[in-house]
């Protein structure tokens, strides 16, 4: 059994014991984001088709879940940074009634990581506190993430209510349950062409956010 085998089996299972060992032992063959990206993640993967097949109940997905973040936590101070003036600030949030964040909270230290300000407000935000910050932070972006079905049309009432607040700010949206063709035609309908974006995954995001500031 390989060190990869290993950390994905720890990601289904939820099994965190003896975790920090495998990702010391992952990072002498991979870097960290690697890791992150094709063995973790490949593990995730596999515990939503379990759940979604009903052979895995909620309570274990919550330990892979947790099992996910300490190893996110374990590997970020590995992870390459870019010093220097901060870019340009996104405020980000992961939509009212959702309460994924794994996703949300990787687009944060990949963009934290890359010399961006990024202003976490977390899981559930209604819109309001979503344009609040945005004001409040002077941000350049706005990012909006959610992975239930329900999330993608809060989504699009919230560029609607950005519309009517006068909410000048470019959006990126991610998150599994989106797709491009939602994203640039009705997202596009309620906020402006050339103004909201589809993050198909968060080195995406990366280079969205690149696009904005350039
Ligand atoms: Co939930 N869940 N869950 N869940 N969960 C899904 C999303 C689901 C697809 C599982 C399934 O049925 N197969 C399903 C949604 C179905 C639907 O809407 N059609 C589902 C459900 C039903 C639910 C509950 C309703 C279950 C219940 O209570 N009966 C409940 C919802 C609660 C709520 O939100 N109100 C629920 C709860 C949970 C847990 C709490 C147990 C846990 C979340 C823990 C946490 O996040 N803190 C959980 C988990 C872990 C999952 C799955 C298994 C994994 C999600 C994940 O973290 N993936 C998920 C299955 C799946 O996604 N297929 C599932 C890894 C993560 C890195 O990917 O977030 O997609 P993701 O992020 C990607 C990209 O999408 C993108 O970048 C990331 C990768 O680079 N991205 C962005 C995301 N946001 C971005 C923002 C950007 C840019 C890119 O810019 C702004």
């Amino acid at each position: 059994e390989t060190v990869e085998e290993r950390l994905k089996l720890r990601i289904i299972d939820g099994d965190r014991e003896g975790l920090g060992a495998d990702l010391d032992e992952a990072m002498a063959k991979m870097p960290p984001l690697e890791i992150i990206n094709t063995v973790l993640l490949d593990g995730m993967k596999v515990v939503g088709e379990l759940f979604g097949a009903g052979k895995m109940q909620l309570p274990f997905v919550l330990q892979s879940a947790e099992t996910m973040k300490a190893a996110v936590a374990w590997l970020e101070p590995h992870m390459e940074k870019v010093e220097g003036e901060q870019k340009a600030t996104i405020v980000l949030a992961t939509v009212k009634g959702d309460v994924h964040d794994i996703g949300k909270n990787l687009v944060d230290i990949i963009l934290t990581n890359n010399g961006y300000r990024v202003v976490n407000l977390g899981i559930k935000q209604p819109v309001a506190s979503i344009i609040q910050a945005a004001r409040e932070h002077r941000a350049d972006v706005v990012g909006m993430s959610g992975l239930l079905v329900k999330s993608t049309v809060i989504m699009r009432e919230n560029l609607e209510e950005m519309t009517r607040e006068g909410l000048d700010v470019p959006v990126l949206l991610g998150g599994a349950a989106l797709t491009r063709k939602y994203v640039e035609e009705d997202c596009v309908a309620a906020y402006g062409a050339g103004r909201v974006a589809y993050a198909r995954d968060a080195f995406d995001g990366l280079s969205l956010m690149n696009a904005v500031v350039d």
